[in-house]
């Protein structure tokens, strides 16, 4: 199924240098798809073109390896994987090279939701369909892209100011909290959804106070930097809501290291979004009190949506996974044994 241009060159060498870094020798099946550095038969795979945003979380590293395991020469893909390190412009580039390459199927994963029209619009023209994972883009058309599939980010939100509420009342705690938020990138769907699913709670809470909101990226160097200026510039933060795990780690870092604490017996109420591994055990370990669960395992979803396309059938436009969340009044140490990410 795969095109011409990238299979020829690209795909041989590529396999022929993993085949080298493995020791691989003799005669290539599908499975091992070489016969002395040359691909047997590049008509066998479909070529994905994958641009992922970054590296910048546990939880995009557990989505990248969703992708890596599931459209794998065995499987019967030859996946094109390019790091963007969250700038788009890299993934501009990316998908620019994909369509040069004449794959079979790009899947965007896009660090923001606007900016995408012209590349898509090129996409279109050369035939390529587009899934678009994760976050969303923003586009005038559609028609641009093929389907997306991801989190409901906006109702990860909800859930999270809903907890609060319930919480704090559980607690006979007033109605009267001031409130911190370390987001995500702005302007990604992510931030945009989780941002806008909590304000909708907080708005209807007129003792809960946004002292403030800033950007930590996604990431636990920033997460720890915002909530480090967070503590210098207010004394009275009684709840951290944080966009991401990682940030979590670093906002927690900060305010353990500035002589505050929080989690379930501290003073301050952490919330966050994705429940990795690490934070749940950060949970078990009282550090943390809520976590709203953001599924990365999208590999498997893409590889369906493709055969289904293969076969000519039509696939949703939007499609959202299932999501839960967990909090320190749950059996953590009992669902740490089962966590997949
Ligand atoms: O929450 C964060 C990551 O887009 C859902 O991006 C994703 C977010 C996730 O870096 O950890």
């Amino acid at each position: 199924m795969a095109r011409k241009f990238v299979c020829a060159f690209c795909v041989s060498l590529l396999f022929a240098i993993a085949a080298a870094g493995c020791g691989i020798s003799g005669r290539f099946t599908k499975e091992e798809p070489l016969h002395n550095g040359i691909l047997q038969d590049d008509n066998d795979f479909i070529v994905v073109g994958y641009s992922q945003i970054g590296s910048e979380s546990d939880w995009r590293s557990a989505n990248t390896q969703s992708f890596k395991e599931t459209l794998t020469p065995q499987n019967g893909y030859y996946l094109l994987y390019e790091d963007a390190q969250q700038k788009q412009e890299n993934q501009l580039k990316s998908v620019r090279n994909f369509i040069l390459q004449e794959v079979d199927y790009i899947v965007l994963d896009p660090v923001v939701e606007s900016g995408w029209d012209t590349v898509l619009a090129e996409a279109k023209d050369a035939g390529i369909p587009v899934i678009i994972v994760d976050r969303q883009v923003v586009v005038e058309d559609d028609s641009l892209y093929t389907c997306w599939v991801g989190s409901n980010f906006q109702k990860q939100g909800e859930r999270a100011g809903e907890w609060l509420a319930a919480y704090l009342e559980s607690q006979g705690r007033p109605d009267n909290v001031n409130i911190v938020t370390v987001q995500g990138t702005v302007g990604s769907t992510a931030q945009i959804g989780r941002t806008k699913g909590f304000r909708k709670v907080l708005s209807k809470h007129r003792g809960w106070k946004m002292l403030d909101s800033q950007s930590g990226e996604f990431t636990q160097a920033k997460g720890q930097e915002v909530m480090k200026y967070f503590l210098d510039t207010y004394d009275d933060i009684d709840v951290v809501v944080s966009e991401n795990d990682n940030m979590t780690f670093g906002a927690v870092e900060a305010i353990e290291a500035s002589g505050k604490t929080c989690g379930p017996d501290g003073e301050m109420i952490v919330i966050s979004f994705d429940a990795v591994q690490t934070a749940l055990q950060f949970m078990a370990d009282g550090r943390i009190n809520a976590d709203f669960e953001c599924n990365p395992l999208l590999g498997p979803l893409v590889r369906d949506i493709i055969e289904r396309l293969q076969k000519g059938e039509t696939v949703e436009k939007y499609q959202f996974v299932e999501e839960q969340y967990f909090d320190s009044s749950m059996d953590l140490e009992e669902i740490l044994k089962n966590r997949v990410y």
